[in-house]
């Protein structure tokens, strides 16, 4: 059975990782009929094959339509040998989606549900005990079939034998494959199962420099039921590598005296979004005896940042101070690689962001590589994490079965991300349709069930609805809007925008005045080139004007700028880039073309001044 993965795969003294990501056999199963044809336990994957590079999504590899709008199973296959005695050793996809079954040596290894979320198997038992051949073959075989109770939901419509279509709720091509990395990684056979770290608290003096930090920690050992004789020892070093706390618990707390805190970049705070900020490592050793001189296992957590997180009625503070979220939010999404992991593309979306000044974004529509929160976590960029539940529109999506594997996807996403100080907020759900009896209790459980795993971090959920209509903000400690105001609605009228967005903020606020509130989402769809003066809808400056319009009604309640009467605290918009969707009307050339830059990442006008005037006040180099 899968776990799901808990610590990121690192080397150390006593783990070793092995990449198998590179060119693996490849073939899509149109009838169904691999799992009962046994193509798992087969030397080579029936004809025809061809070759499909991983990570990547296949859909765009290929000039071949077929393969790009495939509903059902395909099946990746490769081998590869294992030469080192390393008692134990783990394989791990950092995601795929959707529904994966995966085999080693023709034995079922592990099965997983869920898109974007890592998931590894112990696969030490399926080692040949064979001094000659240490072959090993792995097979995989992936759905990206979305029913009523997946997370996006959606439905399969079988027109006729030819012609099937996947009917979903959400605005992105459903990308499909072995999208992130699969690695191999050896541990000892007792070994450093999970850890979890968070800041507790932090003490100042009276000119608000940070004088003492208390760390909560938490080690949980895997492999053994035999703790006894085990100890640990646990390290935090500084960015020089000097000791500044220790412990020998599993669980307790560090005290860091003089601490160098974790800050957001941009504003207020103290550095520019290229600089870094500053970053402790936790080092995790295990010892097989009570001297501690027989080394089993070692980890460590290069990103520990000290920093807290709180809400008042009207502000989001880190370190006590008001954060604006000021980022533009994106997608995983890119040309030929669809979703594909690829650190070409990361690299350049995080240079775009220091170029625009973005310290936060929202990882929509599902949560993004472990990579990207490495990067944020050293730049001080502020991530709000949200599931991959999109699309929750019809009564009967909010069923129980949806409600455990809700539940399941948001453990995983915490897990795996609780430990990075770029991770301020949970995001639980994208506009789902909550006007039903059936949503609000949904959500009720689901915030219970959050709260009872994770403390100390607000939780959120994206809106489009009203503040009339919406039955389940008041579960929430943070009300994030999606707006299309002069998009979507009022097509044109750019002079309407601040207006109807100031009542609609005064509006929710009169609801629910002690909950801070945020733009989580604003834009408009805009094609590079297009002009027109007075500024019409596609054009660079219709773009830039309704950007402009937004912010004058956000300005006027920002928290930063009103710290007595504001109550704004920051504005997302839609989006980084322009992204692959279904064809459509409304998609010219298939893609969303709201992106301030283009999809080969290239500004358009609006790049140039997405900005309210809240941030050039403070933040102009
Ligand atoms: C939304 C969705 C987002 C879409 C966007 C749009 O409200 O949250 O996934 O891409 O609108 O551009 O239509």
């Amino acid at each position: 059975a899968a776990t799901h993965g808990l610590l990121y795969p690192a080397e150390s003294e006593t783990r070793q990782i092995r990449s198998l990501n590179g060119l693996w056999q490849f073939r899509l199963d149109e009838e169904g009929v691999g799992e009962t044809e046994r193509w798992f336990a087969m030397l080579n994957l029936p004809q025809p094959t061809i070759l499909m590079p991983v990570p990547a999504s296949y859909n765009d590899i290929t000039q071949n339509i077929t393969i790009h709008r495939h509903i059902g199973w395909v099946w990746y296959a490769r081998d590869f040998f294992i030469h080192s005695t390393a008692p134990r050793w783990v394989l791990r996809f950092q995601a795929a989606h959707y529904e994966t079954h995966v085999w080693v040596n023709g034995q079922a290894a592990m099965n997983h549900s869920g898109g974007h979320l890592p998931f590894e198997a112990d696969i030490t038992s399926f080692i040949p005990n064979d001094a000659k051949s240490s072959k090993m073959r792995i097979v995989v075989a992936i759905n990206n079939t979305l029913t009523p109770t997946t997370l996006p939901p959606g439905e399969l419509v079988i027109h006729n034998p030819t012609y099937r279509e996947l009917q979903t709720h959400f605005d992105f091509f459903n990308y499909a494959g072995i999208d992130r990395s699969v690695i191999l990684y050896s541990t000892s056979k007792t070994y450093i199962e999970d850890i979890a770290i968070d800041t507790q608290s932090i003490d100042y003096d009276s000119q608000h420099i940070a004088t003492s930090a208390v760390l909560n920690y938490t080690v949980t050992i895997g492999g053994t039921n035999q703790t006894d004789a085990i100890r640990v020892l646990i390290q935090l070093l500084d960015a020089n590598g000097m000791i500044v706390a220790n412990s020998t618990d599993f669980q307790s707390c560090l005290v860091v005296n003089k601490p160098n805190l974790w800050e957001p970049c941009g504003m207020n705070h103290t550095h520019l979004c290229t600089e870094e900020s500053y970053l402790y490592t936790l080092q995790v050793t295990l010892y097989n005896d009570a001297q501690q001189t027989d080394v089993m296992d070692i980890y460590r957590i290069h990103h520990v940042g000290i920093r807290t997180v709180k809400l008042t009625d009207s502000k989001f503070l880190i370190n006590e101070r008001p954060f604006y979220f000021h980022g533009v939010n994106t997608l995983e999404d890119s040309e030929i690689r669809g979703t594909g992991f690829d650190r070409v593309i990361i690299a350049k979306h995080f240079n775009l962001y220091g170029w625009i000044h973005g310290n936060a974004f929202r990882t929509s529509p599902h949560p993004y590589p472990e990579e990207f929160y490495h990067i944020a976590d050293r730049f001080g960029i502020v991530i709000i994490d949200q599931t991959a539940a999109i699309g929750l529109n019809k009564p009967e999506y909010f069923s129980q079965t949806t409600l455990e594997h809700h539940k399941q996807i948001t453990r995983e996403m915490i897990n795996r991300d609780r430990n990075h100080p770029s991770v301020v907020m949970w995001c639980l759900a994208n506009e789902p349709q909550c006007t039903f009896s059936q949503s609000k209790s949904y959500f009720s459980a689901l915030v219970n069930f959050t709260r009872s795993i994770v403390a100390g971090r607000p939780i959120t959920f994206v809106t489009n609805l009203n503040f009339n209509n919406d039955q389940c903000i008041e579960f929430f400690d943070v009300i994030s809007l999606d707006r299309y105001v002069a998009w979507y609605s009022d097509y044109g009228r750019l002079d309407q925008i601040s207006n109807i967005i100031s009542q609609d903020l005064s509006n929710w606020r009169l609801t629910y005045p002690t909950k801070p509130i945020l733009m989580s989402e604003y834009g408009a769809d805009t094609m590079p080139g297009l002009h027109n003066d007075p500024p019409f809808m596609f054009t660079e400056e219709y773009q830039k004007d309704f950007y402009s319009a937004y912010h004058i009604s956000f300005d006027n309640v920002s928290s930063l700028t009103h710290p007595d009467t504001g109550y704004f605290i920051g504005e997302l918009p839609w989006t980084m880039f322009d992204f692959a969707t279904e064809q459509s009307t409304v998609r010219i050339g298939g893609l969303n073309r709201k992106g301030l830059f283009t999809r080969q990442r290239q500004p358009k006008a609006a790049a140039y001044k997405n900005h309210s005037t809240a941030f050039y006040r403070d933040q102009v180099i």
